[in-house]
């Protein structure tokens, strides 16, 4: 019974949390008069989920080699992703107000500027082929954590994604998990498959995956999805969650011609009230802790700080010549 009372507490407490996020994310770019609202709404659930349920992340340091990673692929998401790093600890919710602003490291898309992104994200069709790199990385260093990676789905009919599918089965990364955000909408106009996540999840599957479908809102469904992933050996796992674009206020779910659109302020209040939170709720949420990762992994590199962007920027002289195919010129 107290058991059941614990799980019926999570449920709720990671509803809470959902619904914080998207108001985070629509609170954050009005304010800022700029960025994609509509994409963060539909994935509040599921990020809030894998954040608190699932993640094991040491969120003081973001460093740590143990750290599960998360890779938002769809990076237009930034403000939910910067949400929920604040809610997880890693900053002050306050500066979230400062999204977008040329001295905020909150950008409009990811970049390493935010400690707590390690590669920049947005231009997409990119994330999961990063994502393997990391997968393949912690299998050649034997190192524990596992990868996540975030997708939309209209970013998923970029080629190059398909390329990452094949590579990520060949290599048989199982501690790769990768979660496309099926809200049916694009850009400009529904994607190719709309809502069909069958067809997704054969084509994944031919492609040597284990698919898993899920209700994308649905936190009990999204816990046992991230559970099961666990357990798969020999693959890697995608999460097919169905979830709607705009979710939470009315009049901008499943509705065309609202990506990229910040909400007039009008319409943000009227957001806000629809995604109303009692102070206890927001407590439940604020009650969730991200854990840390597992100690006593024997005999780590020792990692200087900051060593994942210890990179040498290219240096190009102006009317130099340089072939696309040698992208680092350092002089
Ligand atoms: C390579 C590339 N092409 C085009 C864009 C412009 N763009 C930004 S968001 C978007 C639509 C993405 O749709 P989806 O993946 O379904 O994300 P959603 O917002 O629905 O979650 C496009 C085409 C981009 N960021 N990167
Ligand atoms: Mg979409």
């Amino acid at each position: 019974m107290a058991e059941v009372m614990e799980r019926q507490k999570l449920v709720e407490a990671l509803k809470a949390m959902g619904q914080l996020l998207r108001r985070h994310a629509v609170e954050t770019t009005t304010l800022a008069g700029s960025g994609h609202p509509t994409t963060c709404l539909s994935a509040a659930d599921i990020v809030a989920t894998l954040f608190f349920t699932t993640l094991r992340y040491d969120v003081p340091n973001p460093d740590n080699p143990l750290n599960d990673r998360f890779v938002l692929s769809k990076g237009h998401a930034a403000p939910l992703l910067y949400a929920v790093w604040a809610e997880a600890g890693a900053f002050p919710v306050e500066h979230l107000k400062t999204l977008r602003r040329i001295d905020s490291e909150l950008e409009g898309h990811p970049t390493p500027r935010f400690k707590w992104a390690e590669v920049a994200t947005g231009s997409l069709g990119q994330g999961l082929s990063i994502a393997n790199g990391m997968a393949l990385a912690a299998k050649m260093d034997k190192l524990p954590y596992r990868v996540y990676a975030l997708l939309g789905d209209g970013e998923v009919a970029e080629g190059g994604v398909w390329e990452a599918i094949a590579f990520a089965s060949y290599y048989k990364l199982d501690n790769l998990t990768a979660i496309v955000d099926v809200n049916r909408l694009g850009q400009s106009a529904p994607t190719m498959l709309q809502h069909d996540l069958e067809t997704y999840a054969r084509r994944f599957e031919a492609f040597g995956w284990h698919p898993i479908i899920v209700d994308g809102h649905d936190v009990e469904q999204l816990m046992a999805a991230f559970e099961q992933a666990k357990t798969v050996k020999g693959k890697p796992t995608v999460i097919l969650a169905k979830t709607i674009k705009g979710k939470g206020v009315s009049f901008l779910e499943d509705k065309e011609g609202w990506h990229g659109r910040p909400l007039p302020k009008d319409l943000a209040e009227k957001a806000l009230a629809e995604l109303a939170l009692t102070e206890e709720q927001i407590a439940l949420a604020r009650s969730l802790k991200v854990r840390a990762p597992e100690d006593g992994v024997p005999s780590l590199p020792s990692v200087p700080e900051g060593w994942h962007r210890a990179i040498e920027f290219p240096r190009y002289e102006l009317g130099q010549q340089v072939a696309t195919g040698k992208p680092t010129v350092t002089g």
